[in-house]
């Protein structure tokens, strides 16, 4: 146990994953001991506390890495997120914890040019792993399908078996989806309201648009044998059990009503038309459009099909909203995203002053194409029409720009605030949830307007 402790841990993309449970075990408290062990819901000091209470940093071997976290990762790790397989350069992503949270000034290049289009590339995607990316040989990948809710009612040990040329010889289809983590935004619960909240602190990198191509899940449903009574439907990843502390929640699974899995849920193999990679769900993830990101479920291996509803941690102890605003005991389970709005410049960007520029800016909602974004730059005084630049659509984002001559050299706040087709529109303050989810309020964003030119942030 010892040796193995001190042995460095080889780079994440050259160790293959330990495929036994005590592997997995070592590699996850590696991990967490040498990134910032920050998850969804867990941030570090509870993660401490909670490793204390379960005895583990009493343990001799591991006093050392918990005194001197920062070193042993720089030392035996030297990515930004050690279970992320993928290069993050620091140009592009801000590293948090297990995460990469995509920077939204890399969307423009240095003259203000868009660096990216409507989908974000594969490389420049953000990643939100509970723990580690796994490499996961497609060969011998099967999909298992069970549970009471198919003819016969499979059992696990005896599942319906899919590989993935029986996928990709099923009708394919190709749909442009964003993917959004629900705690996306949480830091602005206390930069802009004072409000506490453990977890990741994204800012608003944690959403991509892409688009995907697979398979139906409702044909793979109805392939497998759904029957009517069928009533939830639980996918679970093959990356490793999510362990904090003395807690081990299992693989990351989260049920769906079949309603949602037959409407609009597809299995996706490709990601902006190349196979996906290990960081985004090789061999196959689901891509859920609208709702929260945990919904999409990356690396399915099995999908369990019910005539009675199923519970995982994942829609009952995380992903609710819990506080003084929501029903004790907290709300239902998260489903469709908020509505959102991004500049694509650098928090704090520097911009001449007496000459135009033009913002650029996105704008998302889980529920609705969006089809108006207006912005301030007066702290929310004065708000002008930002001229859309994309046809609405559900479930992608509408990309924006407005021109911008500020005369007087300063401090500013720009901020933008979107409209979705159902008529929400962002509001000035979020509804307080303990765990910081859904942040859908308005962002301030600052910039300094500079008399002379600074570094030049943008295009005229
Ligand atoms: N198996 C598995 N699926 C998962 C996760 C995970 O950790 N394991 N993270 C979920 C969360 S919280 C989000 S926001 C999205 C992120 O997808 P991405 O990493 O491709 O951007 O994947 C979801 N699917
Ligand atoms: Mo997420």
């Amino acid at each position: 146990m010892a040796a193995e402790v001190h042995t460095p841990a080889a780079p994440i993309d050259e160790a293959p994953v330990p495929l036994d449970e005590a592997g997995y075990d070592r590699l996850r408290r590696r991990q967490w001991l040498a990134s910032e062990a920050r998850a969804d819901g867990v941030d570090r000091r509870t993660l401490l506390r909670m490793l204390s209470a379960a005895g583990v940093l009493a343990t001799p071997t591991l006093a050392v890495p918990v005194l001197a976290p920062a070193r042993a990762a720089a030392e035996e790790v030297p990515k930004p997120v050690p279970g992320i397989v993928k290069p993050l350069p620091a140009e592009w992503f801000v590293p948090r914890g297990t995460n990469a949270e995509m920077r939204w000034d890399a969307l423009r290049d240095a003259d203000g040019e868009a660096a990216v289009g409507r989908h974000v590339p594969v490389e420049r995607f953000f990643v939100r792993n509970h723990t580690s990316t796994p490499v996961i040989d497609p060969d011998t990948w099967r999909l298992k399908l069970f549970g009471s809710g198919l003819r016969g009612a499979p059992v696990a040990e005896r599942p319906v078996e899919f590989d993935l040329d029986a996928l990709r010889r099923l009708p394919s289809t190709r749909i442009s989806a964003l993917i959004e983590c629900a705690g996306n935004a949480r830091s602005y619960y206390r930069s802009q309201q004072q409000q506490s909240v453990p977890g990741t602190p994204w800012t608003l990198g944690g959403v991509g648009s892409a688009s995907w191509r697979g398979v139906r899940l409702a044909d793979v449903l109805r392939a497998a044998g759904l029957t009517r009574g069928a009533v939830d439907v639980l996918p679970t990843g093959l990356d490793p059990h999510y362990v904090v502390g003395g807690t081990d929640y299992g693989p990351v699974r989260r049920p769906l009503p079949v309603a949602k899995a037959l409407d609009d849920v597809l299995l996706a193999y490709e990601m902006n038309d190349e196979p996906l990679t290990p960081d985004h769900g090789a061999p196959v993830r689901l891509v859920v459009p609208g709702w929260v990101g945990i919904a999409s479920i990356k690396w399915v291996g099995t999908i369990e099909v019910a005539d009675h509803p199923l519970y995982s941690p994942w829609n009952t102890d995380f992903y609710r909203l819990w506080g003084p605003d929501y029903p004790d005991g907290g709300s239902v389970p998260l489903t469709t995203q908020v509505v959102k709005s991004a500049f694509e410049l650098a928090s704090g960007a520097v911009l001449e002053a007496g000459r135009g520029h033009r913002l650029h800016g996105r704008s998302w909602s889980g529920a609705a194409a969006v089809r108006g974004v207006e912005v301030s730059t007066d702290g929310g005084r004065s708000w002008r029409r930002a001229d859309l630049r994309d046809e609405p659509r559900a479930h992608g984002w509408t990309r924006w720009s407005i021109d911008w001559r500020p005369e007087r050299s300063g401090p500013y706040e720009l901020r933008a605030r979107a409209t979705d087709r159902q008529g929400t529109t962002q509001p000035t303050r979020a509804v307080f949830n303990r765990e910081g989810y859904l942040f859908g309020a308005v962002v301030v964003h600052p910039v300094t307007v500079a008399q002379d030119s600074g570094p030049r942030a943008l295009g005229a």
